[in-house]
């Protein structure tokens, strides 16, 4: 009887996979109840997900950078835009109910190299 070891050192994967900065970073309303976004030149926000309590949701949206950036909510653009430039800063408010909703920015190309993040109300 011959015991055999077998050291699968060749077929040993590496599975080192690149941690694409991928946490789940969500951030909630500061101890005003305002929910402060920033946006930034690579377009992206400073955060991937948000969290606020349901009704009047007041939003503040500012910017590190000088490229112009917008701040919309999926389905209810027509409620709200924010727009920041130059480094100004835009408010404004939105009554939402419980549920999951999309924030993006609608400059062009902005989105799609993924200017977007979730907002939960709860
Ligand atoms: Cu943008």
């Amino acid at each position: 009887m011959r015991l055999r070891m077998t050291i699968g050192a060749g077929t040993t994967a590496l599975l080192l996979t690149a941690c694409g900065g991928g946490g789940s970073s969500v951030q909630a309303p500061s101890e005003d109840g305002v929910l402060r976004i920033t946006s930034y030149d690579r377009q992206d926000y400073d955060a991937e997900g948000y969290e606020a309590q349901a009704g009047t949701v007041r939003f503040e949206f500012s910017q590190v950078g000088v490229q112009e950036h917008t701040l919309l909510v999926e389905g209810l653009e027509h409620q709200m835009r924010l727009v920041v430039v130059d480094g100004s800063t835009d408010a404004g408010s939105l009554d939402l109910e419980p549920g999951r909703y999309v924030l993006y920015c609608d400059i062009a190309g902005h989105r799609a190299s993924g200017m977007e993040a979730r907002l939960t109300v709860n």
